[in-house]
């Protein structure tokens, strides 16, 4: 490859920056909109490779600047950010960085789970205040050993936070577009039938156009005022107005939220709840998981480079 192939689009974690700029002489595509026009306009046609993270991705503006683009290098497992469409049609391959994070994010939906039914945060809160020596006890709680779960999209994150459930005796059920061989959990036709059967909600669906806006306001009153919505996987998922609405009107018990629709905003109603769970999307979020995707995201651009084929490709 030419020098100067490799783009940088958006931040990416310093180890990896460092690492594709010494090693491939990467440059990066400016942030602001002007700037980055003019720079695309001058500088687009050099670039084959871009190195990116979920959270900015390569979009299709930017996409179509990039006129000799062959690869899509994504930091993360989500790549909604990506246009995998437009990447498909023009034969530009896409890799993520899939299994290396399934641990620590179902390990914050497990962390979310205990806390919203329990309470965890909010009695936290009860301590720091002093309402313990004031007020007497914290109000009772929720069991979580047990309960009917629900997951939306049994991939390889839905899988294993099964599996830490089943450690706490609850009775699973999922819907994901196709059933699933091999496992024991009830499958639900749709959405709706799975939130009408569950105690607990949890969305473990892939973003993107085909899983937009899945857990509409039907899906949200099934789910009910007795029961609880968490969210590790993308915003766009859940209706959020309607969210923000069903736990304003009592018509959902509590949600544990790691994702939103736009972030970092967070719907500032939320702010004032006690039965709302809210993480700045944390969800892969510690040092060895971090680091485990640094490295696989390096693999795949070096397999690219000397191969011409990544390692974990994205066949949306
Ligand atoms: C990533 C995530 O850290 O991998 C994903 O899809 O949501 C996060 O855990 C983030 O996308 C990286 O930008």
């Amino acid at each position: 490859m030419k020098n100067n192939a490799v783009l940088q689009v958006g931040p990416l974690m310093p180890t990896v920056q460092e690492a594709i700029t010494e090693d491939y002489r990467a440059v990066r595509l400016p942030d602001s909109t002007d700037e980055r026009t003019e720079f695309l306009r001058q500088h687009g046609e050099s670039f084959e490779v871009a190195v990116t993270s979920g959270k900015v991705g390569v979009g299709s503006e930017v996409m179509r600047s990039l006129p000799n683009l062959r690869a899509v290098i994504n930091f993360g497992v989500g790549y909604d950010t990506t246009d995998v469409a437009q990447a498909a049609s023009r034969g530009i391959t896409v890799s993520n960085t899939p299994d290396v994070l399934n641990d620590c994010v179902a390990d914050t939906a497990m962390a979310l789970y205990l806390d919203l039914l329990r309470g965890i945060s909010s009695a936290d809160r009860f301590v720091r205040r002093g309402d313990w020596l004031s007020k007497g006890n914290f109000p009772l709680a929720t069991k979580a050993s047990g309960k009917k779960v629900g997951i939306l999209g049994l991939g390889r994150i839905g899988r294993v936070i099964a599996r830490r459930l089943e450690g706490f005796d609850c009775e699973i059920s999922y819907h994901s577009r196709n059933q699933v061989e091999g496992v024991s959990y009830r499958y639900a036709a749709t959405p709706r039938e799975l939130a009408a059967g569950c105690d607990v909600f949890i969305v473990a669906a892939a973003g993107g156009p085909g899983s937009a806006r899945l857990v509409d306001a039907a899906v949200i009153d099934a789910i009910g005022p007795e029961g609880y919505l968490i969210n590790i996987a993308r915003g766009s998922v859940v209706d959020e107005d309607a969210l923000v609405a069903a736990l304003l009107a009592g018509r959902l018990a509590g949600a544990g939220l790691d994702v939103f629709a736009e972030e970092p905003k967070v719907p500032e109603d939320l702010l004032a709840l006690e039965n709302v769970v809210l993480l700045p999307h944390l969800g892969s979020g510690t040092h060895e998981t971090r680091a485990a995707m640094a490295e696989l995201t390096l693999a795949n651009l070096r397999s690219f480079v000397t191969t011409g084929a990544v390692l974990t490709e994205v066949r949306a």
